[in-house]
């Protein structure tokens, strides 16, 4: 692929990017039940992110992990890896994404090839540092409060994506940090090309029904933009 046709394609996955790891679902809920329903509601991306004590490891956080790429591949959507490259070589995932805590973006892109690579940046300085690295995408939050990252920064605001764009920061962005389908059209009237949520989903009561009115106010905020 071309390096428009790529960002071309970076920018509408990223337009309802709904990212998971079993600690994010109510009790008793399969993960994968979940990301159907996302799917089905117009998630346009998904990000696998196994996080915190609870979080699964070895074989279990890997079946999962299958699981979960196996529907993305099958419903036609990128499977990304979270901070994670050797898993997302194993899996044949479409990419990886990383903190700034992570792997050195630059090491990654190497590792990865010409799959997806994103990079979470707080501020201009971070974002410009990403680009460098060869960035496909900036994940750029925490923009609102947010209950569901427990080390969370304090949340910026959609300025920050305003600010990354008025400095002439042309990359892909998708916001994230309590983005919801309330407070998603501010996140892409900033700037941002999509909004990537946790608990607007995994957490809602019909989660087909969540990404849905997400996939509206992004696709609405976009045409108007
Ligand atoms: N990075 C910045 S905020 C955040 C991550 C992973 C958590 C987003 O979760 P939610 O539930 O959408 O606020
Ligand atoms: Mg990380």
């Amino acid at each position: 692929m071309n390096a428009t046709r790529k960002e071309d394609a970076v920018r509408q996955a990223l337009r309802v990017y709904f990212i998971m790891g079993s600690s994010n679902v109510p009790a008793g809920i399969p993960p994968e039940l979940i990301l159907a329903e996302a799917i089905r509601g117009g998630a346009t991306l998904f990000q696998y992110r196994e996080k915190g004590t609870g979080g699964l490891r070895g074989k279990a956080r890997t079946e999962l992990a299958w699981k979960l790429r196996l529907l993305c591949r099958e419903r036609g959507i990128p499977f990304i890896v979270n901070d994670d490259v050797d898993l997302a070589l194993e899996l044949d995932a479409d990419g990886v994404h990383v903190g700034q805590e992570d792997e050195a973006a630059s090491a990654v892109r190497t590792r990865i090839g010409s799959k997806l690579l994103g990079v979470s940046a707080y501020h201009e300085a971070e974002a410009e540092a990403a680009i460098r690295a060869g960035a496909d995408y900036l994940g750029v939050g925490p923009i609102f409060a947010t209950r569901t990252k427990e080390d969370a920064k304090s949340a910026s605001g959609v300025q920050a994506i305003r600010r990354m764009r008025e400095l002439g920061i042309r990359l892909p962005i998708v916001g994230i940090g309590g983005i919801t389908a309330e407070n998603a059209a501010g996140v892409v009237r900033a700037g941002a090309d999509g909004v990537s949520v946790i608990s607007a989903i995994s957490s809602a009561e019909y989660p087909r029904e969540a990404a849905r009115r997400l996939a509206t106010a992004v696709e609405s905020a976009l045409a108007n933009r």
